[in-house]
């Protein structure tokens, strides 16, 4: 089972699979979704899952991997909490011949055959489609536009990713002008104190763009305490599209969400299935994705999953 690991102890004597996950963390709504789908699927598929939660921090994440090394579980999957520094712990894996799928976000490491597939978005593209919106929205507007980064993790594939496609699209237009760019944890707190000193030291903010939909909804909460209103005095680009962000952005608190999908477990029980019997699997899985304006947004928030 998910949570006891079954009764016969000892790693991989079952026919079921054993799956070791190392996640991130549960620093947003995000990470909350993707988390339950992995241990609804788990369940769903018969694989004994077992979990660990890193608190975003790599050096929990390589302990647990070791560990599951240790236990000799039939695969192990993680998300790493940041790009660099896993060629060591993923060697060793490798020595142990225990197969690894990157679920979420990937790594740097130059020996791809550290690990079999990587399944998630396309975070550049998300990046992209926030700036472009951008770019189409300011078009009948003159004069100079500041903008404001609420970066992720510092470090992390999706940071890393979302401010590069979104400085690629910005490019489009000489208006467009980051003027401050800082990390917010991807957690609604970070966003609410950075959002905070961002208001205090920078005059004529016009548009937040956010990493994540909790860093948002943060900086709606120090938009709102300085008196301003979010959407209309201050305009704001996340991405996610979880609840509470949906929810912001069919208010009018929220100008466009890029969606990222968390909903990953099935995809990746199937590609661990695959991957322990010995099967070829595509090096790379992207997630199929959209985005919303406030309309749609208000369309779709009922039928939402997560
Ligand atoms: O966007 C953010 C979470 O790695 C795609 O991590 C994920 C990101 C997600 O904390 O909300």
């Amino acid at each position: 089972t998910a949570c006891g690991g079954g009764s016969d102890a000892g790693g991989g004597s079952d026919d079921g699979i054993t799956m070791g996950f190392a996640q991130v963390g549960a620093e947003s709504g995000w990470r909350t979704a993707n988390t339950k789908s992995i241990q609804d699927s788990a369940k769903a598929a018969g694989v004994d899952l077992k979990f660990s939660d890193a608190q975003q921090k790599q050096e929990n994440q390589i302990k647990a991997i070791r560990s599951y090394i240790q236990q000799q579980v039939d695969v192990i999957a993680f998300s790493p909490v940041v790009e660099s520094g896993w060629d060591t712990v993923l060697k060793e894996a490798k020595d142990a011949d225990i197969p690894v799928i990157l679920t979420d976000r990937s790594v740097d490491s130059a020996d791809t055959s550290l690990y079999k597939t990587f399944l998630g978005s396309d975070f550049v593209e998300e990046g992209k489609k926030a700036g472009d919106w951008l770019v189409e929205d300011s078009a009948s507007t003159d004069g100079p536009i500041n903008i404001v980064e609420l970066q992720g993790t510092t470090g992390a594939a999706p940071a890393i990713d979302r401010k590069e496609g979104f400085e690629a699209a910005i490019a489009a237009d000489p208006d467009l002008t980051i003027v401050e760019s800082q990390t917010g944890d991807f957690t609604r707190s970070g966003g609410k104190q950075v959002m905070e000193a961002f208001l205090k030291n920078t005059p004529d903010i016009d548009v937040v763009y956010a990493h994540n939909d909790d860093m948002g909804l943060g900086a709606i909460e120090a938009i709102e305490a300085a008196g301003k209103v979010p959407g209309k005095d201050i305009k704001i680009i996340t991405v996610d599209a979880v609840k509470d962000g949906m929810t912001a952005l069919s208010e009018g608190k929220i100008n466009y969400i890029v969606e990222c999908n968390p909903l990953l477990g099935e995809q990746l029980m199937d590609l661990a299935a695959k991957v322990v019997a010995g099967e070829e699997v595509p090096a790379r899985v992207v997630t199929e994705e959209s985005a919303f304006t406030p309309e749609q947004a208000k369309e779709v928030l009922a039928s939402r999953e997560y």
